[in-house]
């Protein structure tokens, strides 16, 4: 019998939610919450490092709540809730800022370098401090797995170093956690640069197909889609990148295995491939997009609320036990 376990993850409300982030992250999610206690969470507080309209977040915050039900994320099983409603979030953020991180474990962050790039100075403290919030997310709730794509594995290292330093220091407060990435499908790359990550920011759209993007419109990104040199398809992520992603997207959406997928193809040229694989993107989007359809914004914060309230409850426990170890109570 497979061992329960605590999960958590999340994902900010920084743009429209990509196959990426569907790929990599949650659709593991989904199938996690079967045998396990899942917490996951839209991070707001995450988002706002960078820029936000106010209007666009919050009508992000309920979309992505109404992606999390429309990929069978269950509330009844798990809980799904938005981080600003939480506060011991950043007041643990605080604690550990001061208690268990230093300035060069921050600096090492290759996200912040990739994101701040040659403007260091001029991006927000948040952007920079980013990866501790992270930290207070996962060990508020005793996690021991994080189901995240390839590009968080370093954060969550980071958080493990954390806990373990404050363990060290105050007792055995923090549960240690680890992160699990999926084999294939960690790290969905853009289709107009495959050297880069599908990103849901980036600027521009035809890099990333959006789970709620127009059918026809996502399947013109297919078509378009970067291919390298060569003309058969076979799989060879080190030569053949942008290919490769166009079959572990094929493979993840359309329920196959890549060296099946390779074997079909055998004699096919790529223009025939793209073909089918836009077809299999816009079957997909089009059942996801009905699903999500049905949920209304009320079944939305409604969810949000319950999630509030669950994440509340154990959170002050936890943040008592944290309070009483380092002095202020
Ligand atoms: P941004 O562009 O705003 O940085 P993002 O698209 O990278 O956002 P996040 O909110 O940072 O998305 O990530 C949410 C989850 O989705 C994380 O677990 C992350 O690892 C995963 N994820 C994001 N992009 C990809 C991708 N291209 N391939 C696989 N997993 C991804
Ligand atoms: N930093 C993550 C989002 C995130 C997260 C978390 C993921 C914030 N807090 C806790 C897992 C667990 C990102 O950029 N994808």
């Amino acid at each position: 019998m497979k061992q329960v376990k605590t999960i958590f993850s999340g994902i900010k409300p920084s743009g429209d939610l990509t196959i990426g982030n569907y790929i990599g992250a949650i659709s593991q999610w989904a199938e996690m919450q079967a045998y396990n206690n899942c917490i996951f969470s839209i991070v707001d507080y995450h988002a706002i490092t960078v820029k936000q309209d106010p209007t666009i977040l919050r009508r992000r915050i309920l979309d992505i709540t109404k992606i999390y039900l429309a990929a069978g994320i269950d509330p009844q099983k798990s809980i799904i809730f938005q981080q600003s409603t939480v506060p011991a979030h950043t007041e643990l953020a605080w604690i550990l800022n001061c208690l268990g991180t230093y300035m060069a474990d921050l600096k090492k962050m290759t996200q912040f370098k990739d994101k701040a790039g040659d403007r260091q100075d001029a991006v927000s403290v948040g952007l920079f401090d980013y990866p501790v919030l992270m930290a207070a997310d996962i060990l508020l709730y005793d996690t021991q797995s994080v189901p995240v794509g390839e590009d968080q594995k370093q954060h969550v290292e980071l958080a493990r170093d954390i806990a373990k330093r404050f363990n060290n220091e105050y007792g055995p407060i923090f549960v240690i956690p680890e992160a699990v990435v999926r084999k294939e499908g960690a790290r969905v790359m853009s289709l107009t640069d495959p050297s880069k990550k599908m990103a849901k920011s980036d600027d521009s759209a035809n890099s990333y197909i959006a789970l709620l993007d127009d059918i026809e419109l996502a399947k013109k990104k297919i078509i378009k889609a970067v291919t390298d040199s060569g003309t058969d398809i076979d799989y060879d992520p080190a030569e053949r990148p942008a290919l490769a992603n166009l079959l572990t997207i094929y493979a993840a959406l359309g329920n196959r295995q890549i060296p099946r997928l390779v074997k079909d193809y055998a004699g096919k040229g790529y223009g025939e491939f793209k073909k089918d694989l836009a077809e299999v993107v816009a079957k997909f989007l089009g059942d996801f997009q009905d699903k999500f359809k049905q949920i209304s914004d009320a079944d939305a914060q409604a969810v949000l609320e319950q999630g509030r309230e669950k994440a509340a409850e154990i959170t002050q426990v936890k943040m008592e036990k944290i309070r009483a170890a380092i002095g202020v109570r």
